[in-house]
């Protein structure tokens, strides 16, 4: 019995080194160590033995498949890593190929500039609130004191699509909006950007454009307040060292009103074709609201004032970037808009 297991011993030995692949191996495995293997089937006979010899077999077997089996787990690990290495080898990836190159876009010139001016007010305490473009003529006109008959509602200068509803021509409307919604009737600070249309087009007009204004409404507001923050506004846009000049103006939803000079940006007020020779640029409309707004939007004219303000953001972009052509911010021309990506780099 003795020699039997030597016997298998050599020859699984034999075998088990001369596997040239995990497959072999494993056959070698079943074939001395499995279920109906050959060591496996002696430990199963042992019950005829006599008890002398049990466990001098029995021990000899073990120590046997002990062997086996340390020699069969390290070739296996022979073999997994000569599997890893072919695997590295084969599904190698070159990192040095040039990658697929992915387009990106870049910000549109208006929203950057519109993103501009809310992080300047909002840093301010104002809020941002936004619209419908179809509006009523209640809310455009109504009740920012142009009552019917007057020469800026004129059917020549707005897009109506019936006699109720019209395109937004300014986006006050918003701030009328924001008075009427706000029931305990406190305090207001909002800036309203967006879109507004107009029967205009040429390379300074366009029909649809894009405008920003301003309100704010509290106690003991005056002209100062006003005069302050248009300064910040201007300043911070186009320039800090420009200077402002408040020039009397119309508008009949605010008294007084002025339009806003500044300085011109690009000679310095000494006089260019930007600024036709006189040193200065309108870039703002602007006053202290009217008590008849106030009043029609259920603020009392008598506990508060206010002051509003209102400029095209076309024109500050076209300023900015040295745009000519107002048409070309809503053509989405991409040989346009590509200009503008260094800007995000
Ligand atoms: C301009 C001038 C302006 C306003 C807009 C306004 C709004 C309310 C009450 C009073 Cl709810 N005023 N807005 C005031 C003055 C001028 O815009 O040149 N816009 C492009």
């Amino acid at each position: 019995m003795e020699e039997q297991i030597a016997k298998i011993k050599e020859v699984a030995l034999e075998e088990i080194k001369e596997a040239t692949n995990a497959k072999e191996l494993d056959d070698a495995r079943v074939k001395y160590l499995g279920k109906k293997g050959e060591l496996t089937s002696i430990l199963r006979g042992m019950g005829s033995l006599s008890p002398e010899e049990r466990p001098i077999i029995g021990s000899k077997v073990n120590e046997v498949r002990d062997e086996l089996e340390s020699l069969i787990k390290s070739r296996e690990n022979e073999f997994s890593k000569l599997e890893l290495e072919r695997k590295l080898k084969e599904e190698r990836i070159d990192i040095t190929l040039p990658a697929t190159k992915i387009k990106r876009g870049s910000k549109h010139p208006l929203n950057r500039i519109i993103e501009e001016v809310e992080d300047l007010f909002v840093s301010m305490g104002y809020d941002v609130v936004t619209g419908p473009e179809l509006e009523t003529d209640e809310y455009c006109f109504e009740r920012l004191n142009l009552p019917k008959g007057h020469p800026a509602r004129d059917m020549q200068d707005s897009f109506y699509i019936t006699s109720e509803y019209l395109l937004r021509t300014q986006t006050s409307a918003v701030q009328a909006r924001t008075m009427m919604a706000n029931e305990e009737k406190s305090p207001i600070r909002v800036i309203c950007p967006g879109k507004t249309y107009r029967r205009d087009d040429d390379a300074t007009h366009s029909h649809q454009f894009s405008q920003v204004e301003g309100l704010l409404i509290d106690k003991n507001i005056s002209l100062a307040d006003l005069k302050g923050t248009l300064e910040v506004f201007v300043r911070k846009m186009l320039g800090e060292n420009l200077e402002l000049r408040f020039r009397p103006s119309y508008f009949p939803f605010t008294e007084p009103s002025y339009e806003v000079d500044v300085s011109c940006f690009k000679c310095g007020g000494k006089g260019c074709n930007l600024c036709k020779q006189t040193g200065w640029i309108e870039v703002l409309g602007s006053g202290m609201v009217h008590p008849k707004v106030l009043k029609m939007n259920g603020y009392d004219p008598e506990k508060y004032t206010g002051f509003a303000f209102g400029t095209g953001l076309d024109r500050l972009a076209m300023f900015k970037y040295g745009i000519t052509d107002i048409r070309l911010l809503y053509q989405n021309d991409v040989r346009f808009l590509n200009q503008f990506d260094r800007l995000d780099r």
